[in-house]
């Protein structure tokens, strides 16, 4: 039987020359392809040593990873793949209650955080039941690959099916509790040779022409860690990692690249230094955006400054990509704004109407997509997985938009998607996902709050961001400001409301139910666009 572990997909594009720079650090250092190889198998060797037993019920074990973005971090990727174990990457922003939460649900047998926060969540990693917590820093230090020095280079990467976990990645929830999109072998490898060859990577290589991805993204989303990452390594491209987005020294690197992905707030930084223009990208064949809306405005200026044109594609955790603009045979105004383009080889997207019929093109619906790529559903949530999936078999994105032309966009070919809204209740803060509700229930453990509502607004830097609005039992008694300080350290810092204001009552329909519109309406102008 054809191993499916996808690091054996890897193993099998390993380029002929081991030597070959693989990913080259902000420092200068250099990693082999031997590096990558050897050390995830030194790795490999260290966790499949701990004989870790599967769950009752099958599943693999879990390795939990808090760690800041390095090579080593993306060789503890490999290393559990390679081992068959499932990897559960967590937010470097994640507070205490977060990281509990994570750890009590996934149950890892392994957990590796930063040495920094080390003395801070070991005890609570051990009190969730975690039976190995280790270290890894960004400068190669750390408990972890002094356990694993000792193990060999070489690792038989575990006989894996296609349908086997691979990965959990949790996506907050409309209840306020965060699910574990459960991601399979055959997930991975079916979206990454899909994108190698829709995005050039295959044509360039046949070509005998190297790619050079400038990696800019942090390594535990699907973005980074996926798209990225698996786009350069089937490609045998050589990775220049910056630990974390800077335009000033993402500027200095693009003449040696080749491409670049990155979420719309990264193009809006990049065309705010004075410095980006068309020499600085004159090696440059590709720049893509996802994770969150990119506006016309940011595509046109890009366009303007740099005459590269932005390819904007859609996907999610649970379903990876699933539609993209063209990169091939058509001019680059096929690339259009405010599309994120048509369904992927291999992938069936359907907008559906509330009846569930299917959409005539500029009809409004429900995005609904099936494919290699869907995940298999949430990590023990049958019933929120039963709900999310029709009874034929399609994936209810949450997503709302249109194919083709519609009033608000007329002209628009009919096998562009383009998406106009969300159907839940979500805020897409910086390409981060913050869901109101999870939010609010914190804000409302205030004994001075009487209720609350969070909303997005539009935010010229991160594209939205979050703001509340509360009812407070004494106005005299809470602010703004007190209301700040009591999220900051619960919740990771990116899902803290910038501005809250405090009001005496929340705007209600007939129903009762609150009105989020008019408060959007009402303070639309707060993060002013720049
Ligand atoms: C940081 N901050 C944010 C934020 N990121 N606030 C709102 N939204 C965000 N996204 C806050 C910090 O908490 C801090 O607040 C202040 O901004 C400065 O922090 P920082 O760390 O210096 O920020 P910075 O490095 O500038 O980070 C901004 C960013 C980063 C845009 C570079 O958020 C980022 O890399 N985003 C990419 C996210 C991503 O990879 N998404 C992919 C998801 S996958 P304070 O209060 O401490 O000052 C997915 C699927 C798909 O969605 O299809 O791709």
């Amino acid at each position: 039987m054809k191993n499916k572990n996808f690091y054996a997909l890897v193993e099998s594009r390993l380029p002929r020359d081991l030597n070959g720079a693989c990913i080259e650090t902000q420092d200068g250092l250099i990693y082999s392809w031997r590096d990558l190889h050897f050390a995830s198998a030194r790795i490999a060797g260290w966790l499949a040593s701990l004989n870790l037993p599967p769950s009752a019920d099958g599943a693999p074990p879990r390795v939990a990873v808090q760690v800041e973005k390095s090579p080593e971090a993306l060789m503890l990727y490999l290393a559990t793949l390679r081992a068959g174990l499932a990897y559960v990457p967590l937010n470097t922003a994640y507070q205490r209650a977060e990281i509990d939460y994570f750890l009590r649900d996934a149950q890892p047998a392994v957990f590796v955080c930063s040495p920094q926060r080390s003395a801070d969540l070991r005890p609570l990693a051990l009190a969730a039941g975690v039976a190995h917590v280790m270290t890894l820093g960004e400068q190669r230090d750390g408990t972890l690959l002094e356990a694993a020095a000792p193990f060999a280079d070489g690792f038989a990467t575990a006989q894996r099916r296609a349908d086997d976990l691979a990965a959990i990645l949790y996506t907050s929830g409309t209840t306020g509790r965060s699910k574990g999109a459960m991601l399979s072998h055959g997930n991975l490898a079916s979206n990454a040779l899909v994108l190698d060859d829709f995005w050039g990577f295959k044509e360039e290589r046949e070509a005998g022409d190297q790619d050079v991805l400038l990696h800019a993204l942090p390594l535990f989303h699907v973005h980074g860690l996926f798209v990225a990452s698996h786009a350069a390594l089937l490609a045998g491209a050589r990775m220049l990692f910056m630990s974390r987005f800077d335009p000033k020294a993402v500027i200095e690197r693009l003449p040696r690249c080749t491409v670049f992905m990155g979420v719309p707030t990264y193009y809006v930084r990049l065309l705010a230094e004075e410095k980006f223009d068309r020499h600085v990208c004159r090696n440059m064949r590709l720049f893509i955006s996802g994770s969150a809306p990119l506006l016309t405005e940011t595509f046109t200026d890009f366009q303007r400054r740099s005459g590269q044109t932005i390819l904007e594609r859609y996907g999610m955790s649970e379903t990876l990509m699933l539609t993209s603009n063209p990169y091939f045979g058509i001019a680059p105004r096929e690339r259009i704004a405010g599309t994120v383009g048509v369904p992927l080889p291999g992938v069936a997207v359907r907008v559906v109407n509330e009846e569930g019929s299917m959409c005539l093109a500029g009809e409004i619906g429900g995005v609904q997509v099936k494919g290699p790529n869907v995940f298999a559903g949430y990590w023990q949530m049958p019933e929120k997985t039963a709900e999310e999936f029709t009874p034929d078999g399609f994936f209810r994105t949450g997503d709302v938009g249109h194919f083709g032309a519609a009033v608000l966009s007329a002209g628009k070919p009919a096998h562009y998607l383009t998406l106009v809204g969300r159907s839940k209740d979500l805020i897409i803060s910086g390409g981060y996902n913050v869901y109101p509700k999870e939010i609010e229930s914190y804000i409302d453990r205030m004994p001075q709050v009487e209720e609350s509502a969070v909303i997005g607004l539009p935010h010229g830097d991160f594209g939205e961001a979050v703001a509340a609005v509360v009812v407070a039992r004494d106005p005299a008694l809470i602010d703004e400001e007190a209301i700040i300080a009591f999220l900051k350290g619960q919740i990771a810092n990116f899902k803290v409301p910038k501005r809250v204001w405090v009001v005496s009552e929340l705007p209600r329909n007939a129903m009762g139910k609150v009105q989020k519109n008019a408060l959007r309406e009402r303070y639309a102008d707060a993060f002013k666009i720049a």
